[in-house]
């Protein structure tokens, strides 16, 4: 085992005035540190025998300090992580107080409380836990210990993460230890899930054995490896100091330990995060050319794998600067693509990745944490400037950015072949909620063939290593429990993401996975009034507050929430994600949306060109215009779908159909197609193929 734990400060002080030094918001600039290169003195030295993890050894003059969020002087308080979260978990209360709440995310869990439920006995905390899991890699033995235990201590479903990770809800403060000690214990992570540090860092769940995906895969594990906490704190708080950790490899230890360009704190039990870690949540996504399964203009920082000619890697693309979350009515506040930095040989990339973190934490503000993320300083400094501090700490000079393909949205559902002789089935799960006759299927069938599984950006599943002769009665199994072949889902549903918002997210304005499913079928459903057909389709991603974790900037249609029941409506994002969407309309009340969406899809329908998306439709058509159609607009159209029922059946059996669908709030011929297409999937799953 390499990680550096620094076993002589792990020390829980539980004064706060015995806690270290802080950097006092004064952090030096790269040129301070040239500086300090340039007199032979060690960068970022430390002149003191106790624990420091300031970067300057110089005093602050306190008159003019810097102003500071109150997140920055409780982790400057908390001994890395430690106080007052370690005597808050002992005390009988059912939740914990402010700073212990803000502490508990670096480990990997929010304190929440269920919003539906206020009841007289007051708020009914409960803990989320969410994993880190590189690459959404899930080893067989730590998804049955999950799913037992969403059973005994949550609510009893598994979420699916948009960035690849698994979400526990309704952990109980009293269980918390033994929960985290549980996952902890099978190889599992939650450190560094949530917090001011970087996140879980994503790569295509594809199993593919192919060496760019498999580079891919490695290099995801590494940064990974390279940027998790280094305290203990995490050990000692939930495995009582055990230190179960799985082994680095040595350049990864070499690239954190690096100080010859003034990026770490030498001496301190965090080397590369110190006392304040970073300014806010950060952000990494790995890929090989094409493949955008990761939303990779959405991070802070993107890597794309660039390989020769025979397919053999040797460097890497960087894109630095995305982020999705904004604040209504602060047009200061914006979601934001990421931009090309440059290209660096593959041996250098955790020293370019620790390079453009150590850029954010020393120049991302700390003052308002709207603004501290680090697409705020790219946008702020431009990327020339940002470049050329980045690669004082790096070292060199960047390389031109190598030229790219086309991105593709991949989804991987479906049977693939992985490349080694065994094959992979990629499951659309809905809003990545695991639960009921679904969670005893998958459970039993991850089980029974010990299974690996792999998550997926989109809130997918995939089960890796199938043996052929296993196909069949797998997708018999799948199919019993509604986990249908893609073929048989609706496109609709195929691409929508939805974030969980209500009752338990605190920052949700209105609901979002509670509400898709209806918003989905009202679209199917305006879909076939206008004549578009069942295979078409448009990327819907709805969140229930403007923070966008389910990405509705990238969306062709995203709904963000604005009110009770109220949706801002985007528009402009493109079914590979590669262009940010536009805001079209505000304070859209959810049971209006048909008034705005069946004018919209109409248009794209008659007035497309070849092959436009929804997306691209609306961009070429622009905002200003497409507002003037939804406000002309004359009510609903007729039914234009080429086929309808009248026509083909005879009047007894229409009028049947058609009372029947009015209990479902449908026309007879939506029925009818619904009865089709549910007839021909039971008879496409009974042949198993
Ligand atoms: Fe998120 C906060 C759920 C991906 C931007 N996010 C939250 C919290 C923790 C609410 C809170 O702070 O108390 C939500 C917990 C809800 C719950 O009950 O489960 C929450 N975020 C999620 C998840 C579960 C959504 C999902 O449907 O899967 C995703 C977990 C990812 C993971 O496994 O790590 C999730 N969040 C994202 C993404 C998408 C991504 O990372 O690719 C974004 C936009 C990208 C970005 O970061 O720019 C995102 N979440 C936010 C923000 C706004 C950040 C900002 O820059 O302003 C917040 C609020 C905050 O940080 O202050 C937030
Ligand atoms: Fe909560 Fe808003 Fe994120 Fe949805 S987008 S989970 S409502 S923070």
């Amino acid at each position: 085992m390499s990680a550096s734990f620094g076993a002589a400060n792990t020390a829980v002080f539980t004064d706060p005035k015995l806690q270290f030094q802080g950097s006092h918001g004064l952090r030096p600039s790269a040129s301070a540190h040239q500086l300090r290169r340039g007199s032979g003195l060690p960068p970022c030295s430390s002149n003191t025998s106790v624990v420091s993890a300031i970067s300057t050894p110089v005093k602050p003059d306190t008159s003019s300090a810097p102003k500071r969020s109150k997140v920055e002087i409780f982790k400057e308080q908390s001994n890395f992580l430690r106080y007052p979260l370690n005597e808050e978990l002992q005390t009988e209360a059912p939740n914990i107080n402010e700073a212990a709440t803000q502490l508990i995310k670096f480990h990997g869990s929010y304190q929440q409380a269920n919003r539906d439920d206020r009841g007289p006995g007051g708020k009914s905390y409960q803990f989320m836990l969410r994993t880190k899991n590189p690459c959404g890699r899930v080893p067989n033995k730590l998804y049955l210990v999950m799913d037992d235990l969403a059973d005994e201590f949550g609510i009893g479903t598994l979420r699916l993460t948009t960035r690849q990770t698994f979400q526990l809800h309704g952990i109980l403060k009293k269980d918390l230890k033994t929960v985290m000690g549980t996952i902890i214990r099978s190889m599992g992570s939650t450190l560094g899930a949530c917090g001011d540090l970087n996140r879980n860092v994503l790569a295509p769940a594809a199993p593919f054995v192919r060496k760019d995906y498999l580079f891919a895969q490695e290099t995801a594990d590494n940064i990974a490896s390279l940027l998790t906490p280094q305290s203990g704190a995490y050990y000692d708080l939930w495995v009582d100091g055990e230190k179960i950790m799985s082994a680095e490899p040595p350049e990864v230890v070499d690239a954190r330990n690096d100080n010859s360009h003034g990026t770490n704190f030498p001496n301190s039990p965090e080397p590369i995060y110190g006392t304040q870690f970073l300014p806010r949540k950060f952000k990494i996504a790995v890929t090989v050319p094409g493949d955008n399964s990761v939303d990779i203009l959405t991070n802070d920082i993107g890597v794309v794998v660039v390989s020769d000619s025979d397919g053999d890697p040797h460097g890497f693309n960087i894109y630095v600067g995305g982020g999705m979350g904004r604040t209504h009515r602060i047009d200061s506040t914006f979601p934001r693509l990421s931009e090309p930095l440059g290209y660096v040989p593959k041996e250098d990339i955790l020293y370019a990745v620790k390079a453009i973190v150590v850029t954010q934490r020393e120049n991302g503000r700390r003052d308002d944490r709207k603004y501290s993320r680090m697409k705020y300083l790219i946008s702020e400094w431009g990327i020339e400037k940002f470049r050329s501090v980045v690669e004082q700490y790096y070292g060199k000079k960047f390389e031109p950015f190598h030229e790219l393909p086309e991105w593709e949205f991949k989804s991987y559902l479906g049977w693939h072949e992985q490349g080694n002789g065994a094959m992979f089935c990629g499951l659309h799960v809905d809003n990545g909620r695991i639960g009921g006759t679904m969670k005893q299927a998958l459970r039993q069938i991850i089980e029974q063939y010990n299974l690996n599984v792999r998550l997926t950006p989109n809130q997918n599943i995939i089960l890796c290593d199938i043996r052929r002769s296993w196909r069949r009665p797998i997708t018999m199994a799948l199919a019993q429990a509604g986990l249908l072949h893609p073929r048989y889902v609706d496109p609709l549903n195929i691409t929508a993401m939805a974030c969980p918002a209500l009752p338990l997210c605190p920052l949700a304005i209105t609901e979002a996975e509670r509400g898709i499913p209806a918003i989905l079928k009202r679209i199917r459903a305006v879909f076939e009034k206008v004549g578009l057909n069942y295979k078409e389709s448009v990327v819907i991603r709805v969140t229930g507050c403007p923070n966008g974790c389910a990405r509705p900037y990238m969306a062709e249609l995203g709904l963000v929430g604005d009110g009770p029941n109220s949706f801002q409506i985007w528009l402009g994002g493109t079914p590979n994600q590669t262009t940010l969407a536009k805001c079209f309309m505000n304070k859209v009340k959810v049971h209006d949306l048909e008034k705005i969406l069946e004018p919209l899809f109409y248009n794209w329908k008659r007035k497309r060109q070849r092959g436009e998306s929804f997306g691209e439709f609306t961009t070429r058509m622009g905002i200003e215009k497409l507002q003037e159609i939804v406000e002309k607009w004359e009510g609903p159209v007729k039914a234009t779908s080429q086929f309808s029922l009248k026509l083909f059946a005879d009047k007894e059996t229409y009028e049947a159909m058609d009372e029947l669908a009015k209990h479902q709030n449908k026309n007879a011929h939506q029925l009818a197609l619904e009865v089709i297409r549910n007839f021909v999937a039971a008879q496409e799953n009974g042949k198993a193929e």
